[in-house]
């Protein structure tokens, strides 16, 4: 007899009701006819307000005789967000806590003549399954897919931590071309056949084959994959591919990728979609392949939870080298420690044979609201050491958030290193970043360090010729990324940098920039229709297949000024740009070409270079577009704060808090101005005093940037500075 796998798509009832077992299968025949994958957040989860339904719901399916055949029935259950429960015939057959692995149930002996199957789902905040507070919204739901396997009774093990039954081990000489390939399989059986490469072995569980002259997996260039299939005796069999490569990181090289520098430089993603939440089929997969392949990345980082195998699957043919993590992030819980376990064993055990998974992500910006204590330092440890005992073939690292000092001893824990940073965003300025990273290399040469977040938002509509943190404009957004392009690109060692993110996303909580309940770090828009300049920028860096030239600001349209700056962004050698069909300059250069013209009238500008063209039509407005402006109080900042007016013997709010606070009287000026602003806002004062590290990005910061970001109102940024003026440096 042989497996037989049936998805169970259409059919189901879904009640939104935190209600018993008894009333659900009661209630079902009124429930609402779904089909999976379903979430009951696709439209409240992403409109903002963080107002989303959090609770208890039921999804009910009446199984028929023919899907409940075979000897040995188990139900699969590919995401249940958050924690799940089973129930066959009004019992309960299981539970499982973690929204984003796989888990399995046995039906068989529990099966009558007529089948209720019932899934309660849930997604309400609780004290142990992780994630419980991040930047992302938790749409509840069956938002993968929900199968039916039949086996017989001879069959692979299904149970354990959602196992695929078999594993797959490529050890890999490079010198001698070989690859030694152990494959372990679990099942009830006495033998197993294991077909590796045309060569079948008859073992009872393990069997090792060497495979000469191997071709190897090697990136995205040639992700070259094998096929290791298991049989049993009774005719139940699976199959899994896996692929023959050598990760290594070198703290002053980088990554590299079978024995040759691979430096990692992508971007990061998040699976939900506008209008379907986290219910993705495999299109919406393969589409957002598409673009990453078009973006020319060659790592991805899944955050911050574990995807669907067929995302995995789509990475390991594409060759994109793969950082997949845990959701154990932002807090720490007292109470979560075995469940951040379990999502890492499952994370593990299920993806294992993937080849394109490089690291594993112990958390993220864990630090972030709990202290570096003993239970925060012991949980990494034993999270770091299943990662090892399971897999000692890859590294563990995590994602730290920008104010854990670099000496911190959890630093100490995983074999390599990553910071979140967003100076020149949240806080700070651009360079702050380059000065973070040189001073951790100093420091620490010995150590492994990567960029694993960076990122600004930016809504398509708002634009400006002179683009300021915190504007939301697309142009603020491709220069933050200028900038950070640069800054990598001159630090070689950085075994890996992804920006944040790939797509806009849905965090419920956030309105800002215009949108409601979207982080607009995104390159590209949630709805994947538009990309933002920025994308063009890294698709010149990183694209080398298809040439390309992009006109930055074609949604900027209206401007009002008398010259304008025209941007290119191009992954070839040079550039010419014409306004009205005539020449006006040619520029040799590297991805980035920047041209001044004129602004008279309306002007159709073409961009050209070899093999591709861009054109786009700007006009001059008497008026600037208010509708481009998002935050209309704080561009007025610029205007009104004219540097030229500043005496600069004397202090001002352009300098440094570092720079005022030198000196006695200027310092305790500003410093009691922000002790009042913290205290009005009932905030953060003790923490931000207790934190060196923040202590000191601050003080690099000008006074003008911090009253800003502080949300200053332009009369006491004005008072300020006159007080400041009156004091001589
Ligand atoms: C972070 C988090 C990520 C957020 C991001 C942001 O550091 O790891 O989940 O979405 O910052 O945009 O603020």
């Amino acid at each position: 007899m042989m497996r037989t796998i049936t998805t169970l798509t259409e059919g189901w009832r879904f009640l939104k009701a935190a209600v018993p077992a008894e009333t659900a299968l009661n209630w079902a025949a009124r429930g609402e006819e779904v089909t999976l994958p379903h979430t009951w957040n696709a439209v409240d989860g992403q409109d903002g307000g963080n107002d989303y339904h959090r609770g208890t719901c039921w999804y009910v399916r009446e199984l028929t005789e023919e899907e409940c055949a075979g000897e040995r029935l188990f139900l699969e259950v590919n995401g249940a967000a958050m924690t799940a429960e089973v129930w066959l015939n009004g019992e309960k057959l299981a539970r499982h806590e973690g929204g984003y692995s796989t888990f399995r149930v046995e039906l068989t002996g529990k099966l009558r003549e007529k089948n209720i199957l019932a899934i309660s789902v849930n997604n309400e905040d609780n004290t142990v399954v992780y994630p419980q507070k991040a930047d992302f919204t938790f749409y509840g739901g069956l938002y993968r897919t929900v199968n039916l396997i039949s086996v017989p009774a001879e069959h692979f093990e299904l149970l354990k931590d959602g196992t695929p039954g078999i594993k797959v081990t490529p050890v890999v000489d490079l010198e001698k071309k070989t690859a030694t390939v152990t494959v372990e399989t679990w099942h009830n059986g006495k033998s197993v056949d294991i077909t590796v490469n045309g060569e079948t072995r008859t073992v009872e569980k393990t069997a090792v084959f060497t495979i000469e002259n191997v071709h190897l997996w090697d990136g995205a260039e040639d992700p070259y994959l094998y096929t290791a299939e298991a049989r049993l005796p009774s005719g139940d069999a699976i199959r899994t591919r896996f692929g023959c490569r050598v990760f290594a990181c070198d703290p002053e090289k980088g990554f590299f990728l079978n024995g040759r520098s691979y430096p990692l430089r992508g971007v990061s993603r998040h699976q939900d979609l506008k209008g379907k939440g986290n219910a993705l089929s495999y299109e919406d997969h393969a589409a957002d392949m598409a673009i990453i392949r078009e973006l020319g990345a060659n790592t991805l980082r899944l955050a911050h939870y574990q995807h669907a195998q067929e995302f995995y699957d789509l990475c390991d043919e594409n060759g994109i080298v793969v950082w997949a993590e845990i959701p154990y992030i932002t807090m720490h819980m007292s109470g979560g420690r075995q469940n951040t376990l379990d999502q890492m064993r499952e994370l593990i055990t299920q993806c294992y044979n993937h080849p394109c998974i490089a690291v594993w992500g112990l958390s993220n910006e864990i630090t972030a609201a709990s202290a570096v204590n003993e239970e925060l330092l012991e949980n990494h440890r034993a999270l770091n050491e299943l990662c090892h005992r399971m897999d000692p073939t890859r590294l563990t690292t995590m994602a730290d958030v920008f104010m854990l000092e670099i000496d911190s001893p959890i630093l100490e824990i995983p074999d390599i290193n990553s910071y979140n940073l967003y100076f020149g965003w949240y806080l700070g300025e651009l360079e702050q970043t380059d000065e973070f990273f040189d001073e951790y290399h100093d420091k620490y040469p010995d150590r492994v360090i990567g960029f694993s977040e960076y990122g600004a938002d930016a809504n398509p509509a708002f634009h400006s010729s002179r683009p300021e943190k915190g504007d939301y404009t697309e142009e603020y957004q491709a220069l933050y990324h200028e900038h950070m392009l640069k800054m990598i690109q001159a630090r070689p060692y950085l075994w890996a940098t992804h920006v944040w993110n790939l797509f806009d996303f849905a965090a419920d909580g956030r309105d800002e920039g215009g949108k409601h309940g979207e982080n607009q770090k995104g390159l590209v828009t949630f709805d994947r229709s538009l990309r933002k300049d920025a994308f063009y920028l890294y698709k010149a860096a990183w694209n080398k297949t298809e040439p390309f030239a992009h006109l930055c600001g074609k949604r900027y349209v209206n401007r009002c000024e008398e010259e304008t700056e025209i941007k290119v962004y191009s992954n070839q050698p040079e550039v010419r740009l014409y306004v009205d069909g005539t020449l006006i300059g040619t520029q040799r250069g590297e991805t980035v070409f920047r041209f001044r013209i004129p602004l008279l009238g309306e002007h159709l500008i073409r961009a050209e270079a070899e093999g591709c063209s861009d054109t786009m039509c700007i006009r001059r407005g008497s008026e600037p577009d208010e509708s481009y402006i998002f935050n209309k109080a704080a561009a007025s900042v610029t205007n009104w704060f004219d540097a030229d007016d500043v005496d600069p013997s004397c202090f001002s709010v352009s300098d440094t808090l570092g720079e005022i606070r030198s000196n006695p009287q200027a310092g305790a000026i500003v410093d009691a101005m922000m002790a009042r602003g913290a205290s009005e806002r009932g905030d953060v004062a003790d923490a931000v005093k207790d934190n060196p590290a923040l202590q000191r990005m601050m003080g690099r910061m000008t006074m003008l940037s911090l009253l800003k970001q502080g949300g200053a109102d332009e009369e006491s940024i004005k008072q300020l500075n006159r007080i400041l003026q009156g004091i001589k440096k």
